[in-house]
């Protein structure tokens, strides 16, 4: 090994680990207590929670598994070793040995199986939602549009629309100033839900795939240009949530979060009608729509820097 090839290998070395650990970093950046860096966010939806106890269960049949198996192997090696004069056992065409590792794991797939299905068929009923949203992934931020959809609340946030930009100051971006709690994870516009509602989110994408995903939510759904796919969720706790683009979509993949404040229905209300009639206020005049007045900071920040 020569030594420019020498010199590269810490360097090599720093890259991998960087890259297992940075992900997990951003995770813990996220300024919503996680439990523990090493478990699934805490759930704040059935369909989370019930997301997170399969990741338990199926974690714990792996261990066993694992024990298992590993256990029968060291033990097998150490007390069967040639050196100690013992035979190797025949069970070839043993017809009870092969049912027995035929039908257990089939029994232990059955086993995960049967959640993993009820609990992905559950994801997929979007049905009898309380308010649509229509969330279009764009590079790089997220465009939303409460829709009159269906439900009780299609009336109350109908036409409030608005593009939600990273708000993480650029300067923490580049190490000029301390990184914040919700470092990448923080908007200027944040997604307004009512708890305890039925949210349906449907997801687009303007111009190459993104995911609108917010893992205490038990949401993960693809944003793909020219469909419209959908998923929903309850929240069970009033609160900000936070989540990223799920879908490698370009340079600024990772600077486009989403923010998810689920408030009171009172709350939300209030906040619909004060969308609705600065947005009914702006229309006559000259001045922006709240969506229009997104963008522009957006702009000017983007040819300044
Ligand atoms: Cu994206």
């Amino acid at each position: 090994m020569n030594r420019t090839a020498r010199s590269r290998v810490p360097s090599l070395l720093a890259g991998v680990t960087a890259a297992l650990v940075t992900p997990i970093v951003l995770a813990q950046g996220a300024a919503y207590e996680p439990a523990s860096k090493y478990n699934l966010q805490p759930p704040v939806t059935e369909i989370a929670s019930r997301i997170y106890d399969l990741n338990t269960l199926i974690l714990v049949i792996c261990g066993i598994i694992f024990v298992a198996v590993f256990g029968a192997m060291f033990y097998a090696i150490y007390a069967h070793r040639k050196s100690v004069g013992h035979q190797p056992a025949q069970f070839h065409e043993n017809t009870t040995v092969e049912i027995v590792w035929t039908v257990v794991p089939f029994l232990i797939l059955i086993l995960m199986a049967w959640p993993a299905t009820k609990t992905v068929i559950a994801m997929k009923d979007t049905s009898a939602p309380d308010l649509t949203i229509k969330a279009t992934g764009h590079q790089w931020k997220w465009g939303y549009d409460y829709l009159r959809g269906e439900g009780d609340l299609r009336e109350v946030a109908d036409g409030i629309s608005f593009y939600s930009t990273l708000a993480t100051a650029f300067e923490e971006r580049t190490n000029q100033r301390a990184k914040e709690a919700d470092y990448l994870l923080d908007v200027d516009n944040v997604l307004v839900v009512p708890v305890g509602k039925k949210v349906r989110i449907l997801t687009t994408a303007n111009d190459v795939l993104h995911a609108w995903w917010v893992p205490a939510l038990g949401v993960k759904q693809d944003a793909i240009p020219g469909f419209v796919r959908d998923t929903w969720f309850r929240a069970e706790k009033v609160g900000v949530y936070r989540g990223q683009c799920a879908e490698l979509c370009g340079k600024e993949h990772g600077f486009m979060p989403i923010v998810v404040e689920v408030r009171s229905l009172e709350d939300f209300r209030a906040w619909a009608a004060e969308r609705r009639k600065a947005k009914t206020a702006a229309v006559p005049g000259t001045a922006a729509t709240p969506a229009q007045a997104a963008v522009a900071p957006a702009a000017t920040a983007a040819s300044g820097s």
